[in-house]
């Protein structure tokens, strides 16, 4: 069964800066799905494994942006 959480992610401002995003989420174990818009600032992931909010918001943070968890 998968799992999808949201967040909002500040400072992205095209698809060099998604595609940053998506690499460095896409490492963390057990990923399936990213979606992420520099448009909306809003950052997808969908996982069949529960991914610790603080282990997105560190990849974030590698690619050069900041994750705050979104309801
Ligand atoms: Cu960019």
């Amino acid at each position: 069964m998968s799992m999808t959480t949201t967040y909002a992610v500040t400072g992205m401002t095209c698809g060099h800066c998604e595609g940053s995003v998506r690499t460095e989420v896409s490492r963390l174990p057990g990923v399936e799905r990213i979606d992420v818009s520099a448009a909306t600032g809003r950052l997808t992931v969908t996982s069949r494994l529960p991914i610790a909010d603080t282990a997105v918001v560190a990849a974030v943070d590698e690619a050069g942006y900041r994750a705050v968890r979104a309801r």
